[in-house]
């Protein structure tokens, strides 16, 4: 795990059956590489196959979110890392950016259905900008495995993998009950509540 991260993962997370596109800007190229590389080993470590990672680029960070749609809406992937990272400079363009882009990604997962991690620094200074794009603390891990994870969550909310018939909602497929069925729930049906 990076340090300052404030975020654990589960050992558990298995990336074996992912599909992964990272979209990445070729403004601030060194760090966003690094970035990138972090991002890949996390993938690695959840068992995510290389071959099943897209990886393609755009010129800067204002671009990141029309990308990710246009892939969320080929349906070949099961989470975005959109990479990027903003320095603050003398006008008012980062502020104007930042916020275009944390709010263009997060409408693109929301109305795709497609998880996309916002993997873009906003930092304030170069400095600020190495220490959480190198060793240890390196964010692009944490973007990788929280790709994972999410990918997993939405899979398994709708259904993918598991009998449609006979399950329903999210979590471990159920068996269907009909009107006149009735049993004692099991012990597992009354232990899952929500997700
Ligand atoms: C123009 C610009 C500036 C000044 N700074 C950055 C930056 O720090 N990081 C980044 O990813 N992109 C930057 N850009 C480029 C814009 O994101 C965008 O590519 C252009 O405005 C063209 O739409």
């Amino acid at each position: 795990m990076g340090a300052e991260s404030e975020v654990s993962f589960s050992n558990d997370l298995d990336g074996t059956s992912v599909r992964v596109g990272i979209i990445r800007t070729r403004w601030n190229d060194k760090d966003v590489t690094r970035l990138v590389a972090g991002a890949r080993t996390a993938l690695s470590e959840c068992k995510v196959l290389d071959a099943n990672v897209f990886e393609t680029e755009v010129p800067g960070s204002f671009e990141l979110p029309y990308a990710a749609k246009l892939l969320a809406l080929s349906g070949t992937v099961d989470a975005i890392i959109c990479a990027g990272v903003l320095v603050k400079g003398d006008t008012m363009h980062f502020e104007y950016i930042s916020d275009a882009v944390s709010k263009g990604i997060m409408n693109v997962g929301i109305n795709t259905n497609v998880p996309i991690v916002f993997g873009v620094l906003t930092c304030l200074t170069d400095d600020q900008v190495k220490a959480r794009s190198t060793g240890d603390s390196n964010h692009g891990y944490d973007w990788g495995k929280t790709a994972v994870e999410m990918a997993l969550l939405k899979n398994q909310a709708m259904g993918v993998g598991m009998n449609k018939a006979t399950g329903m909602g999210f979590g471990e497929t159920q068996p269907v009950k009909d009107a006149t069925d009735t049993d004692t729930p099991s012990t597992d049906e009354k232990k899952r509540v929500g997700f």
